[in-house]
């Protein structure tokens, strides 16, 4: 089967890091496609680059649509442009926070979360509620590193990571630490093993996941809200969007 995974930001490093944490997961038979838009924010911190990498999303996903693909994988943890990524296909469309979620609900009756900033945190706290699973989560916690700090200094992020991981398990009464960002998809493993509890990462999740409901036949269902948006024209910039 064929994945794509979206990196919705610009930066091409990450894009080759979490295409590397897929593919370690991934099932033989499994092809990886790991891009990112070409357009768009270099890192995604905020509402404002959230809106303008959910444009980004749906352009790899149409492109996604002409090549051929089984399912699709939003790796960024604010999961821009889920919804409207899903009405735009019928194979399955994972976000990696909705995907970390689920999977740290089925290893641990409450997990907490570590992510990058303060303000991202209130943004997966959203989440958190928007999917039903906040009944699930102690605590969502910041590391307080911006995402691009992921890639110039991959070994200071780790240690500020860990440190708040650690903060998590002496404090939060959890079972499960989920990482909240795309950008640290390479550390799951040397985290997992510093803070002792298990470490649910997003990209590896929602491969995963991606690749049970490939397996199971299970497709984006066009009842409803998710089918394909009504065909109208679209002025100005967004013109190639006119059907
Ligand atoms: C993210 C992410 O996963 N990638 C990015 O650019 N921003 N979200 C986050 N919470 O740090």
């Amino acid at each position: 089967m064929r994945l794509r995974i979206i990196n919705p930001n610009t930066t091409a490093s990450m894009t080759d890091k979490i295409g590397a944490a897929a593919l370690a997961v991934a099932r033989p038979g499994t092809e990886i496609i790991a891009v990112n838009p070409a357009s768009g924010p270099v890192s995604i911190e905020s509402h404002f680059d959230e809106a303008i990498a959910a444009v980004g999303v749906c352009d790899e996903v149409r492109a996604g649509e002409a090549t051929g693909t089984d399912a699709y994988v939003i790796a960024c943890f604010g999961d821009p442009g889920l919804y409207a990524a899903r009405e735009l296909t019928r194979a399955p469309v994972i976000g990696i926070a909705e995907a970390a979620f689920h999977m740290a609900s089925l290893i641990a009756t409450r997990f907490s979360v570590v992510t990058t900033l303060g303000r991202t945190g209130i943004v997966a706290e959203r989440l958190l509620h928007e999917y039903g699973m906040a009944n699930r989560c102690r605590r969502v916690r910041a590391a307080e590193i911006p995402v691009l700090a992921l890639e110039r200094n991959p070994q200071a992020a780790f240690e500020l990571i860990v440190e708040e991981a650690l903060r998590a398990r002496r404090e939060d009464g959890i079972g499960a630490i989920v990482l909240g960002c795309g950008g640290m998809a390479d550390l799951t493993d040397q985290i997992a093993q510093a803070v002792g509890l298990p470490v649910v990462e997003g990209v590896t999740a929602a491969v995963a996941l991606a690749e049970s409901l490939v397996t199971l036949k299970l497709q984006t269902s066009k009842h409803g809200d998710l089918d394909f948006p009504p065909a109208k024209p679209f002025s100005g910039d967004f013109a190639r969007y006119s059907r």
